[in-house]
């Protein structure tokens, strides 16, 4: 049993932190947060006494924020401007100790050794203390938290502790603390709490089991209060004190369901098992994720490290079982954003869930597909017809950008990304195809992307108007580089916007081809006459791309050439964000950019750039980008690697790797998962070479020569490929289903049972 509360020995597999710095403990809670896609956790210490802040000039922050989040309950809880944003539910791993009376807290008394470790291998935050309290009573103790992979309702708790010394009075109080003021209790029972959001009537309800042993025996508890057990005795030194907890969660999407039985019930599934197993279960469930996930990097620990936190965070992020929520900018590791869903999803997550878990995929792109009736409601609110995605999204798909925010003097800062950052919709088409062409899960398509793709496209088509110069132009638009807003004919959204009406029509006859009857079901729902489609093909052909031929450059929007020129150079000691050191008014007239716009495209479309076109936009850019988000490092990364510029490529992805492993304090918000998708992109699509929107399989590598090897499995087409590169050559073995054409370095090959050896 010991055993199941110490870190896996291999250091390639542990992220390990030690002591506690209240000026840190935030950005360590987002890092150490664990969850399965539908439950997730700040690793907030156990024994703390919950939410704590810091104060500073300005106000206060917080410095402990213990949360605990279900995927898709979303409230509108009373802020200003008011915007729906995740409810947190009750943070049920609270353990309260009190010893002759006095509360046991880590900030008092000495904290002798006080470490907490994710253990990516099996999903698991360990933790191991030993503390002596200001009357020098010392006690020490293990602890075990996990939400289980294998039963995403279920939680698990185990805390072993031991005093040193006999005749100390010891209170042990396991808690529920409810979090948020905002939820309604419906329902209280001894081992059961149901509540309802205050706007929205959802519902959640939350059952908890506790067990507590003392030298191996089974202590009554005292029940004062429903979910809460107490626990009161005189220490014996050395005494093993065990106690362990289960929780269950269940969410209800309106008034008229309640999630009372299903927490009830799954609650039940995990007492029959008890702990052991559900550990045992939790941690197969990783392993099988880790098989078809893991990649392998020899030559490069501290890569190899942060690769797998990367591949531990998106794999807790999401949940391949429900399509009616997606992954929220900081995935259910903390309040920024409120956990809206951007365009980070699509483009840097979905590659990954693309490539080693499709069925997650699947359920992100079927998230979309069920909002598509709120996109056509903004296009048509917005006067445009088709699909346009809220910029940010939260359960229904409605616009949930906040239109104002209060700046950091205290002004109204307008926000128009909810109303002009438009290319989400061709960022969603993007990965609707990128899914269907490396699934070729055609019942997808024809049931959900289809329709997505031509939605999205016939919005563009209205977008892209005509003008007297004959060419159709988008303006009044936020590109990626949210620096410049209100811009006219953004190069990422326009060539993104031509490209997605391309795919539409290469849709529409691929469906009328394979599947007429389908292709002229949907095309009677949609009433999508060929005087349309004429006119889409009209836009591809007529939409300004922003190349200029005689350069070879893609001028990032109408007017960006004449914009200041801007040696950041200059500013490169600078801790703050450009638009922070030279304000807004002057960035907005200075050719900088925020995060990879031009470069984003290159990195997407990379067939747009044939030739030098590629090498010459993205060294033009690359010195440009003041990486003012944590999305842009890593499209920088995977550019420079595909370029062959092996140095820049691994700075970007060192960088990428430090957002929030070096505990940057914009971590404290949530993990950076677009950073973390990113990070993964950099190194399979980048070093990896691989391509996942070809007509075949196809790599390209060019591992750096720091590397000695670059291993990985991914899925293509309903097969599994493992993949090794190493001394000059690429290993490619088919693990599962049918022989297959792979393309490697340019070369086509039959993939057969067996191994493939190419030189590269
Ligand atoms: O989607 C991003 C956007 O591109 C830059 N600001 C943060 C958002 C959420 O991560």
């Amino acid at each position: 049993m010991r055993q199941s509360l110490e870190p896996t020995p291999d250091p390639g597999w542990i992220i390990a932190h030690e002591g506690y710095n209240v000026l840190t403990e935030n950005a360590v809670e987002s890092r150490f947060a664990f969850g399965n896609g539908f439950l997730g956790m700040r690793a907030a210490l156990a024994g703390g006494r919950g939410p704590s802040w810091l104060s500073w000039l300005g106000g206060v922050r917080w410095r402990s924020w213990p949360r605990c989040y279900v995927a898709g309950l979303f409230d509108i809880p009373n802020t200003e401007p008011p915007v729906p944003a995740l409810a947190p539910v009750a943070d049920w791993s609270r353990v309260l100790i009190t010893l002759n009376g006095k509360p046991l807290l880590a900030h008092e008394g000495q904290m002798l050794r006080g470490i907490r470790t994710l253990d990516l291998r099996r999903g698991l935050l360990l933790s191991a203390w030993t503390h002596c309290t200001p009357a020098g009573v010392t006690t020490s103790g293990r602890g075990l938290a996990l939400l289980s992979l294998a039963d995403r309702a279920a939680g698990l708790q185990l805390l072993r502790a031991e005093l040193d010394r006999d005749g100390v009075d010891v209170k042990l109080e396991a808690t529920f603390a409810m979090a948020s003021l905002d939820v309604k209790p419906m329902l209280l029972e001894q081992d059961l709490g149901s509540w309802r959001t205050e706007v929205t009537g959802k519902g959640v309800a939350m059952a908890g089991a506790a067990t507590l042993r003392l030298g191996g025996k089974l202590r009554e508890p005292e029940r004062p209060f429903p979910l809460l057990w107490v626990w009161s005795w005189r220490s014996i030194a050395g005494q093993v004190i065990e106690l362990d907890r289960m929780v269950a969660v269940a969410r209800a999407g309106n008034p008229e369901d309640d999630p009372a039985p299903r927490a009830a019930a799954a609650l039940e599934r995990s007492r029959l098992l008890g702990w052991r197993a559900v550990l045992a279960a939790h941690e197969a469930a990783w392993n099988a994720r880790w098989t078809a996930s893991d990649i392998v990097i020899e030559g490069d620990e501290a890569m190899q490290r942060a690769l797998r936190f990367a591949v531990y965070h998106l794999t807790s992020a999401a949940n391949p079982e429900d399509e009616h929520v997606s992954i929220g900018a900081r995935g259910l590791t903390g309040d920024a954003y409120f956990g809206h869903v951007f365009w980070d999803t699509e483009i840097y997550l979905l590659p990954f869930y693309i490539a080693v878990w499709p069925e997650a995929a699947r359920a992100l792109l079927m998230y979309r597909f069920h909002t598509l009736p709120a996109a056509r409601a903004k296009a048509a609110q917005a006067g445009y017809r088709g699909a346009l995605y809220a910029w940010e999204s939260a359960d229904t798909g409605e616009e949930t950008t906040p239109e104002h925010v209060v700046g950091a003097d205290g002004a109204i800062v307008e926000i128009l990304t909810g109303k002009m950052e438009h290319h989400i919709s061709a960022d969603i088409a993007y990965a609707v195809w990128q899914y269907w062409r490396a699934t070729g899960d055609d019942e997808f398509f024809l049931g959900a992307g289809a329709e997505i793709l031509l939605e999205t496209a016939r919005f563009w088509a209205c977008r892209g108007i005509a003008e007297p110069d004959g060419k159709r132009h988008i303006r009044h638009v936020i590109g990626p580089d949210e620096y410049h807003e209100d811009v006219d004919d953004n190069a990422f959204t326009n060539v993104m916007a031509r490209w997605n009406i391309a795919r539409a029509l290469e849709a529409l006859e691929l469906l009328q081809a394979g599947w007429p009857e389908r292709a002229a079901v949907l095309r009677r729902k949609l009433s999508l006459g060929d005087d349309e489609l004429a006119d889409w093909r009209d836009a591809v052909a007529r939409l300004v791309t922003g190349l200029d031929p005689a350069t070879g450059i893609y001028q990032q929007f109408a007017g960006f050439n004449a914009l200041d020129p801007l040696d950041l150079a200059a500013y490169a000691g600078a801790n703050m964000p450009i638009d922070v050191v030279i304000k807004r008014q002057r960035t907005q007239r200075s050719q900088v950019v925020k995060q990879a716009d031009v470069v984003a495209l290159i990195a997407l479309l990379p067939k747009e750039f044939p030739g030098e076109l590629a090498e010459r936009n993205f060294r033009y850019y690359e010195p440009k980008c003041a990486h003012g988000s944590s999305l842009s490092t890593s499209m920088h990364g995977l550019v420079a690697s595909r370029l062959g510029d092996a140095e820049m490529a691994l700075r970007y992805l060192h960088k990428t790797a430090a957002l929030d492993l070096d505990l940057d304090p914009n971590s404290a918000g949530g993990v950076r998962i677009a950073g973390l998708g990113g990070m993964w992109q950099t190194v399979m699509l980048g070093f990896g070479g691989v391509d996942l929107m070809g007509d075949i399989l196809e790599i390209n590598p060019k591992v750096p020569p720091q590397w000695r090897s670059l291993s990985f499995r991914l899925c293509w087409k309903g097969r599994v490929v493992a993949i090794r590169i190493a001394g000059g050559a690429l290993q490619a073995t088919l693990v599962q289903g049918e022989a297959m054409d792979i393309r490697i370095a340019g070369a086509t090959h039959k993939l057969t049972a067996g191994m493939l050896q190419v030189s590269i």
